[in-house]
């Protein structure tokens, strides 16, 4: 069913508390917690507890949740002191969808990437 956790899926298993996350941040809907090969000085992963594949699946099946998961990636930026209304230069927000694209874990998730110089560049 929609939303299910998934037995093999990495990021329910680290939602479900069964592989170890630097955690910075959770609701009742969502997790926040650090990439285990950062890319900028701050990079954090939201993702929402229940499983999606990807972004777009999970804006499409349920877009309050969708909306959430933007607003915790907020909050975490802000928490972090990389939005600028903490006193920080900005953050992105990445959300790779399809092997194509460089996704590899196939759970919904957003990037917060912060703090470093030429963030810009990337894109
Ligand atoms: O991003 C998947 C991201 O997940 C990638 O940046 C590495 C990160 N990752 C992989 N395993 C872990 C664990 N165990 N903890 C924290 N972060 C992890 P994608 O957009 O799919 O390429």
């Amino acid at each position: 069913m929609s939303g299910e956790p998934q037995a093999d899926c990495l990021f329910c298993r680290i939602v479900a508390g069964e592989i170890p996350a630097t955690v910075v941040r959770e609701t009742a809907a969502t997790l926040a917690f650090r990439d285990i090969a950062p890319q900028a000085p701050t990079h954090v992963l939201v993702v929402p507890k229940a499983h999606y594949p990807d972004a777009a699946s999970l804006a499409e099946a349920d877009p309050a949740l969708a909306g959430a998961l933007l607003a915790e990636a907020g909050r975490v930026a802000a928490d972090e002191k990389v939005a600028e209304s903490a006193g920080g230069t900005g953050y992105r927000l990445v959300f790779n969808t399809g092997a194509g694209a460089g996704q590899t874990v196939f759970h919904a998730h957003v990037h917060v990437l912060g703090g470093g110089d030429g963030l810009r560049e990337k894109l």
